[in-house]
Protein backbone atom coordinates (compact mmCIF):
# COMPACT_ATOMS: atom_id res chain seq x y z
CA UNK A 1 0.00 0.00 0.00
CA UNK A 2 0.88 3.51 -0.41
CA UNK A 3 2.10 5.77 1.90
CA UNK A 4 -0.43 8.06 3.02
CA UNK A 5 -0.13 11.86 2.99
CA UNK A 6 -0.76 15.19 4.58
CA UNK A 7 -1.38 17.05 1.48
CA UNK A 8 -2.35 20.45 3.28
CA UNK A 9 -2.58 22.45 6.76
CA UNK A 10 -4.93 24.84 7.25
CA UNK A 11 -6.35 27.35 10.19
CA UNK A 12 -9.59 27.56 9.29
CA UNK A 13 -11.65 29.31 11.48
CA UNK A 14 -15.66 28.69 12.36
CA UNK A 15 -17.27 31.76 13.74
CA UNK A 16 -21.42 30.53 12.13
CA UNK A 17 -21.15 34.66 10.97
CA UNK A 18 -19.42 32.92 7.84
CA UNK A 19 -22.52 30.59 7.25
CA UNK A 20 -25.04 33.26 7.82
CA UNK A 21 -23.58 35.43 5.85
CA UNK A 22 -23.39 33.07 2.95
CA UNK A 23 -27.11 32.23 2.86
CA UNK A 24 -26.64 28.00 2.30
CA UNK A 25 -29.96 26.05 2.14
CA UNK A 26 -28.95 24.53 4.78
CA UNK A 27 -29.15 27.32 7.64
CA UNK A 28 -32.49 28.99 7.88
CA UNK A 29 -31.92 32.61 9.01
CA UNK A 30 -31.32 35.17 5.98
CA UNK A 31 -28.46 37.79 5.69
CA UNK A 32 -27.70 40.51 4.20
CA UNK A 33 -24.01 39.28 3.16
CA UNK A 34 -21.65 40.76 5.93
CA UNK A 35 -18.01 39.60 6.97
CA UNK A 36 -16.75 39.69 3.21
CA UNK A 37 -12.66 39.73 3.97
CA UNK A 38 -13.24 36.82 5.43
CA UNK A 39 -15.72 34.89 3.02
CA UNK A 40 -13.58 35.88 0.34
CA UNK A 41 -10.70 34.21 1.90
CA UNK A 42 -12.36 31.18 2.18
CA UNK A 43 -12.64 31.15 -1.16
CA UNK A 44 -9.04 31.98 -2.13
CA UNK A 45 -8.82 28.98 -0.23
CA UNK A 46 -10.77 26.43 -1.47
CA UNK A 47 -9.49 27.84 -5.08
CA UNK A 48 -5.96 27.05 -3.75
CA UNK A 49 -6.91 23.40 -2.86
CA UNK A 50 -9.43 22.50 -5.98
CA UNK A 51 -6.70 20.83 -8.12
CA UNK A 52 -4.97 19.07 -5.02
CA UNK A 53 -6.35 15.35 -4.30
CA UNK A 54 -7.49 13.98 -0.90
CA UNK A 55 -9.58 11.51 0.35
CA UNK A 56 -10.47 12.72 3.33
CA UNK A 57 -10.59 16.09 6.09
CA UNK A 58 -10.03 15.74 9.83
CA UNK A 59 -11.01 18.82 11.73
CA UNK A 60 -10.10 19.30 15.47
CA UNK A 61 -12.93 21.76 16.84
CA UNK A 62 -13.02 23.48 20.11
CA UNK A 63 -16.71 23.30 20.60
CA UNK A 64 -16.93 19.95 20.81
CA UNK A 65 -15.84 20.19 24.61
CA UNK A 66 -14.99 16.25 26.34
CA UNK A 67 -13.33 16.81 29.24
CA UNK A 68 -12.75 13.37 30.01
CA UNK A 69 -10.79 12.26 27.13
CA UNK A 70 -10.29 13.22 23.65
CA UNK A 71 -13.31 11.25 21.60
CA UNK A 72 -14.06 10.77 17.70
CA UNK A 73 -16.87 10.76 15.63
CA UNK A 74 -17.35 6.88 15.00
CA UNK A 75 -20.71 6.37 12.79
CA UNK A 76 -20.79 6.31 9.31
CA UNK A 77 -23.04 9.51 9.40
CA UNK A 78 -24.72 12.37 11.39
CA UNK A 79 -27.76 14.16 10.44
CA UNK A 80 -29.36 16.73 12.82
CA UNK A 81 -30.65 20.63 12.87
CA UNK A 82 -27.57 22.25 14.56
CA UNK A 83 -28.60 25.39 16.92
CA UNK A 84 -25.38 28.15 18.18
CA UNK A 85 -26.30 28.26 21.94
CA UNK A 86 -25.13 31.55 21.50
CA UNK A 87 -26.38 33.27 18.43
CA UNK A 88 -29.24 31.13 17.84
CA UNK A 89 -30.34 34.17 15.22
CA UNK A 90 -27.62 33.38 12.93
CA UNK A 91 -26.89 29.80 12.73
CA UNK A 92 -30.22 26.91 12.57
CA UNK A 93 -28.05 24.58 9.96
CA UNK A 94 -29.44 20.93 8.51
CA UNK A 95 -26.65 18.79 8.48
CA UNK A 96 -25.72 15.50 6.75
CA UNK A 97 -22.29 14.70 7.45
CA UNK A 98 -20.14 11.84 6.66
CA UNK A 99 -17.11 10.27 8.67
CA UNK A 100 -14.46 8.18 7.67
CA UNK A 101 -14.72 5.72 10.52
CA UNK A 102 -11.76 3.77 9.35
CA UNK A 103 -9.57 6.25 9.47
CA UNK A 104 -11.04 7.81 12.23
CA UNK A 105 -10.24 4.34 14.37
CA UNK A 106 -6.86 4.58 12.97
CA UNK A 107 -6.19 7.63 14.72
CA UNK A 108 -8.48 6.55 17.89
CA UNK A 109 -6.16 3.37 18.54
CA UNK A 110 -2.57 5.02 17.95
CA UNK A 111 -3.54 7.83 20.60
CA UNK A 112 -4.81 5.27 22.97
CA UNK A 113 -1.49 2.81 21.89
CA UNK A 114 0.50 6.24 23.40
CA UNK A 115 -1.84 6.17 26.50
CA UNK A 116 -4.24 9.13 25.57
CA UNK A 117 -7.17 8.62 26.63
CA UNK A 118 -9.71 8.33 23.84
CA UNK A 119 -13.38 7.27 22.89
CA UNK A 120 -15.24 6.67 19.75
CA UNK A 121 -18.56 8.40 19.98
CA UNK A 122 -21.18 6.09 18.69
CA UNK A 123 -24.27 7.69 19.91
CA UNK A 124 -26.63 7.89 16.73
CA UNK A 125 -28.41 10.98 18.41
CA UNK A 126 -25.05 13.03 18.93
CA UNK A 127 -25.50 16.85 17.66
CA UNK A 128 -22.31 18.02 15.89
CA UNK A 129 -21.12 20.83 17.52
CA UNK A 130 -21.32 24.07 14.97
CA UNK A 131 -17.30 24.31 14.95
CA UNK A 132 -17.53 21.63 13.20
CA UNK A 133 -19.95 22.03 11.20
CA UNK A 134 -19.10 26.11 9.92
CA UNK A 135 -15.37 24.96 9.05
CA UNK A 136 -16.73 21.86 6.92
CA UNK A 137 -19.51 24.10 5.38
CA UNK A 138 -17.06 26.97 4.92
CA UNK A 139 -13.79 24.42 3.77
CA UNK A 140 -15.66 22.42 1.58
CA UNK A 141 -19.57 23.45 0.90
CA UNK A 142 -20.37 19.98 -1.08
CA UNK A 143 -19.42 18.04 1.86
CA UNK A 144 -18.44 15.45 -0.72
CA UNK A 145 -15.44 14.56 1.43
CA UNK A 146 -16.06 12.31 4.63
CA UNK A 147 -14.61 14.06 7.76
CA UNK A 148 -12.53 12.56 10.55
CA UNK A 149 -14.15 14.64 13.47
CA UNK A 150 -11.84 15.00 16.94
CA UNK A 151 -13.09 16.96 20.25
CA UNK A 152 -11.18 19.61 22.45
CA UNK A 153 -9.99 17.59 25.35
CA UNK A 154 -10.14 21.32 27.20
CA UNK A 155 -6.96 20.07 29.54
CA UNK A 156 -5.97 23.73 29.57
CA UNK A 157 -9.39 23.97 31.59
CA UNK A 158 -8.27 21.55 34.50
CA UNK A 159 -4.06 22.09 34.12
CA UNK A 160 -2.73 24.46 31.91
CA UNK A 161 -1.88 25.83 28.21
CA UNK A 162 1.95 24.03 29.04
CA UNK A 163 0.07 20.23 30.09
CA UNK A 164 -2.39 21.08 27.12
CA UNK A 165 0.48 21.83 24.36
CA UNK A 166 2.32 18.43 26.04
CA UNK A 167 -0.54 16.35 25.33
CA UNK A 168 -1.82 18.40 21.67
CA UNK A 169 1.52 17.56 20.63
CA UNK A 170 1.01 13.79 21.08
CA UNK A 171 -2.23 13.87 19.53
CA UNK A 172 -0.95 15.58 16.61
CA UNK A 173 1.88 12.82 16.19
CA UNK A 174 -0.17 10.39 16.35
CA UNK A 175 -2.82 11.52 14.10
CA UNK A 176 -0.32 12.05 11.38
CA UNK A 177 1.29 8.48 12.19
CA UNK A 178 -2.16 7.21 11.27
CA UNK A 179 -2.93 8.72 8.45
CA UNK A 180 0.49 7.73 6.88
CA UNK A 181 0.15 4.20 7.74
CA UNK A 182 -3.63 5.03 6.11
CA UNK A 183 -2.43 5.24 2.64
CA UNK A 184 -4.88 8.25 2.31
CA UNK A 185 -4.66 11.24 1.22
CA UNK A 186 -5.50 14.22 3.89
CA UNK A 187 -6.55 17.78 4.75
CA UNK A 188 -5.70 18.73 8.16
CA UNK A 189 -7.75 21.77 9.87
CA UNK A 190 -7.86 23.14 13.00
CA UNK A 191 -11.35 25.39 13.97
CA UNK A 192 -10.52 28.35 15.86
CA UNK A 193 -10.43 32.15 15.73
CA UNK A 194 -6.71 34.07 16.83
CA UNK A 195 -7.89 36.57 19.59
CA UNK A 196 -11.09 35.75 21.14
CA UNK A 197 -12.46 38.86 23.40
CA UNK A 198 -16.10 38.90 21.74
CA UNK A 199 -18.42 42.05 22.31
CA UNK A 200 -20.27 41.44 24.96
CA UNK A 201 -23.93 43.03 23.29
CA UNK A 202 -24.91 42.50 19.41
CA UNK A 203 -25.83 45.43 16.49
CA UNK A 204 -29.21 45.21 16.07
CA UNK A 205 -28.68 43.84 12.16
CA UNK A 206 -25.62 41.69 12.94
CA UNK A 207 -24.21 41.77 9.46
CA UNK A 208 -23.97 45.68 9.79
CA UNK A 209 -20.07 45.73 9.03
CA UNK A 210 -19.90 49.79 10.03
CA UNK A 211 -20.09 47.72 13.85
CA UNK A 212 -17.39 45.38 13.16
CA UNK A 213 -13.72 46.08 14.51
CA UNK A 214 -11.12 44.09 16.82
CA UNK A 215 -11.79 44.57 20.54
CA UNK A 216 -8.98 46.42 21.25
CA UNK A 217 -5.11 47.06 20.28
CA UNK A 218 -3.38 44.60 21.87
CA UNK A 219 -5.97 41.89 20.51
CA UNK A 220 -4.50 43.14 16.93
CA UNK A 221 -1.16 43.29 18.09
CA UNK A 222 -1.65 39.54 19.43
CA UNK A 223 -2.78 38.35 16.22
CA UNK A 224 0.03 40.14 13.94
CA UNK A 225 2.02 38.95 15.59
CA UNK A 226 1.13 35.18 15.17
CA UNK A 227 0.59 35.97 11.85
CA UNK A 228 3.72 36.76 11.02
CA UNK A 229 5.24 33.98 12.63
CA UNK A 230 2.59 31.89 10.17
CA UNK A 231 3.90 33.64 6.99
CA UNK A 232 7.92 33.64 7.78
CA UNK A 233 7.57 29.98 8.86
CA UNK A 234 8.27 30.46 12.57
CA UNK A 235 5.65 27.90 13.53
CA UNK A 236 7.98 27.26 16.85
CA UNK A 237 8.04 30.55 18.12
CA UNK A 238 4.16 29.97 18.31
CA UNK A 239 4.65 26.99 20.20
CA UNK A 240 7.13 28.81 22.36
CA UNK A 241 4.24 31.36 23.10
CA UNK A 242 1.44 29.84 23.12
CA UNK A 243 1.07 30.27 26.66
CA UNK A 244 1.30 33.90 26.61
CA UNK A 245 -1.14 34.33 23.75
CA UNK A 246 -3.40 32.29 24.97
CA UNK A 247 -3.83 33.63 28.28
CA UNK A 248 -3.41 37.51 27.24
CA UNK A 249 -5.77 37.14 23.41
CA UNK A 250 -7.80 35.15 25.22
CA UNK A 251 -7.02 33.08 22.15
CA UNK A 252 -9.09 30.27 20.95
CA UNK A 253 -6.02 28.55 20.76
CA UNK A 254 -6.90 27.12 24.56
CA UNK A 255 -8.82 24.08 23.01
CA UNK A 256 -5.47 22.62 21.72
CA UNK A 257 -6.60 22.77 17.82
CA UNK A 258 -3.71 24.90 16.67
CA UNK A 259 -0.96 23.07 18.62
CA UNK A 260 -2.43 19.75 17.37
CA UNK A 261 -2.44 21.15 13.60
CA UNK A 262 1.26 22.46 14.13
CA UNK A 263 2.31 19.01 15.32
CA UNK A 264 0.27 16.85 12.78
CA UNK A 265 2.29 19.23 10.55
CA UNK A 266 5.65 18.59 12.07
CA UNK A 267 5.65 22.21 13.58
CA UNK A 268 6.39 23.54 9.99
CA UNK A 269 9.43 25.98 8.78
CA UNK A 270 8.23 27.24 5.56
CA UNK A 271 6.02 30.54 5.08
CA UNK A 272 2.16 29.33 4.97
CA UNK A 273 -0.27 31.45 2.69
CA UNK A 274 -2.60 33.65 4.46
CA UNK A 275 -5.66 33.78 2.51
CA UNK A 276 -7.98 36.54 4.75
CA UNK A 277 -7.76 37.44 8.02
CA UNK A 278 -10.77 39.68 9.53
CA UNK A 279 -12.66 40.45 12.87
CA UNK A 280 -16.19 38.62 13.66
CA UNK A 281 -18.21 40.38 16.59
CA UNK A 282 -14.79 41.47 17.73
CA UNK A 283 -12.82 38.72 17.65
CA UNK A 284 -9.51 37.95 15.55
CA UNK A 285 -10.07 35.54 12.38
CA UNK A 286 -7.14 34.27 10.15
CA UNK A 287 -7.59 31.91 7.34
CA UNK A 288 -4.04 30.32 6.83
CA UNK A 289 -2.80 27.45 4.42
CA UNK A 290 0.17 25.37 4.77
CA UNK A 291 0.63 23.75 0.76
CA UNK A 292 2.14 20.68 1.95
CA UNK A 293 2.00 18.88 -1.13
CA UNK A 294 4.51 21.46 -2.65
CA UNK A 295 7.17 20.71 0.23
CA UNK A 296 8.38 17.30 0.51
CA UNK A 297 6.45 14.69 2.29
CA UNK A 298 8.42 11.51 4.22
O1 LIG B 1 -17.29 30.33 18.04
C1 LIG B 1 -17.23 31.51 17.78
C2 LIG B 1 -15.95 32.13 17.64
N1 LIG B 1 -14.98 31.42 17.80
C3 LIG B 1 -15.75 33.50 17.35
C4 LIG B 1 -16.65 34.49 17.16
C5 LIG B 1 -18.02 34.45 17.21
C6 LIG B 1 -18.77 33.36 17.45
O2 LIG B 1 -18.41 32.10 17.63
FE1 LIG C 1 -15.44 29.43 18.60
Amino acid sequence: MAKGEIVAGCLAPHPPHLVYAENPEQNEPVAEGGWEQLRWGYERLRDSLKDVEYDAIVILSPHWQTYVGTHFLGLENFQSLSVDPIFPNLFRYHYDLNVDVELSTQIHNKAKEAGLPVKMMTNPDFRVDYGTITTGHMFRPEWDKPLVVISSNRSRAYYSVEVMQEMMIELGRVTREAILESGKKVVVLASNSLSHRHFTTESKVPEDMSKEHITSHAMHLWDMRIIDYMKSGQCQRIIDEMPEFTEQAIAETDGGAFTWLLSTLEVPNYPAILHGYGTIIGTGNAIVEWPVHQHKER
